[in-house]
């Protein structure tokens, strides 16, 4: 087994000088670009997140384990090693393939010396870990329908109900019992603000049907939300900000729901299960849709890092944010 002996996660030298300076940072996670996007446009397109958080004036931070080492923050090389071949199943057969890493997989991969791109989970955790306070995704984990039978509900969940992030998402994945993940948020003591609406959006589609019961509208009062977490103290969760995919950029509604229903027949018969299922329906969507899904989903996370951005411009701006940072996030370092 290989030595580590660095500080965990290791991060990078541009990330570590906008920590120190107390500049904006915006954690990104991997597994959207090894396993939630077809490839080659997957590198393109983790390319042009990370341009997207610098043309709004933060430094992106994209999350993965390299040979068994967690990073926060990519270089290009490193970036092209994860969008290069997925461990799912879809490889190229080449070489060690790139796993998808949930936090409770990040121990036994740093031990292997594997390489893989984390989740929600496995970003958020290795991001707070390493002083990080906002991170932008496209959709998060969720309880999935049929929950009753087959119990799965993906690990974002519960470990976003104990670290202490901001997380802008488009909603969680409508392939999930969106009611049922929402009910569980609240359980578990999530925070959720819809960005500038007063409805959850539903990942592909800017509205799910549901509530939420707060709103911000402004970078500057999501900023100020997490002031007052802190404020607080003790509340080690984190804050949802659900931001809408613009409704000019949203998948058709009725070919949303009969291809989701194709999708979801096709993931029972064939018998996919466990870590499998999200990429499956992803992909499946993309096909059935020819590629209109795909885009849907490229417009919500890139709405959501460019307000990761500016969140983060807002926090670092807060003298107290700049402050419970650098006391409270960065321990270790
Ligand atoms: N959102 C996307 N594409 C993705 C994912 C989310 O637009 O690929 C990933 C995220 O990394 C999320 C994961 O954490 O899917 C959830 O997988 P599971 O249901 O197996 O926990
Ligand atoms: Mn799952």
């Amino acid at each position: 087994m290989p030595q580590q002996h660095s500080a965990v996660p290791v991060v990078s030298e541009e990330v570590r000088e906008a920590l120190d300076r107390r500049q904006p940072v915006v954690a990104l996670e991997s597994t959207i670009i090894a396993h939630g996007l077809p490839r080659p446009r997957n590198l393109v397109v983790g390319a042009e997140l990370e341009a997207l958080v610098r043309a709004e004036g933060a430094v992106p931070a994209t999350v993965a384990v390299l040979d068994g080492v967690p990073r926060v923050g990519l270089d290009k090389a490193q970036l092209e090693r994860i969008a290069g071949r997925d461990g799912n199943g879809g490889g190229d057969g080449g070489g060690d393939a790139v796993r998808k890493l949930g936090h409770r997989d990040l121990a036994p991969a740093l031990a292997s010396g594997a390489t893989g791109a984390t989740t929600v989970s496995g970003t958020a955790f290795l991001a707070a870990r390493a002083g990080l306070r906002v991170f932008a995704t496209g959709g998060l984990g969720g309880v999935h329908r049929e929950w009753v039978q087959s119990q799965d509900e993906s690990a974002d969940l519960a470990l976003l109900a104990r670290t202490r992030i901001t997380v802008v998402c488009a909603g969680v994945k409508s392939i999930l019992d969106v009611p049922a993940t929402l009910q569980r948020l609240e359980t578990l003591g999530v925070t959720v603000l819809g960005y500038r609406t007063e409805r959850f959006p539903g990942f592909y589609l800017a509205d799910s049907g549901l509530p939420v019961d707060w709103t911000a509208r402004s970078p500057e009062e999501v900023a100020a939300v997490m002031a007052a977490q802190d404020r607080l103290g003790g509340l080690e969760s984190a804050v949802l900000v659900a931001n809408p995919v613009a409704e000019a950029e949203q998948l058709d509604p009725a070919l949303h729901d009969r291809v989701l229903a194709e999708a979801l027949a096709e993931c029972r018969e064939r018998g996919i299960t466990g870590q499998a299922v999200t990429p499956f329906l992803l992909g499946f969507l993309v096909r059935a849709t020819g590629g209109a899904s795909l885009e849907a989903n490229l417009a919500a996370v890139r709405g959501n890092v460019r307000l990761g951005a500016r969140i983060a411009a807002a926090w670092a701006e807060r003298a107290d944010g700049a402050e419970a940072t650098g006391g409270a996030g960065r321990a270790g370092r």
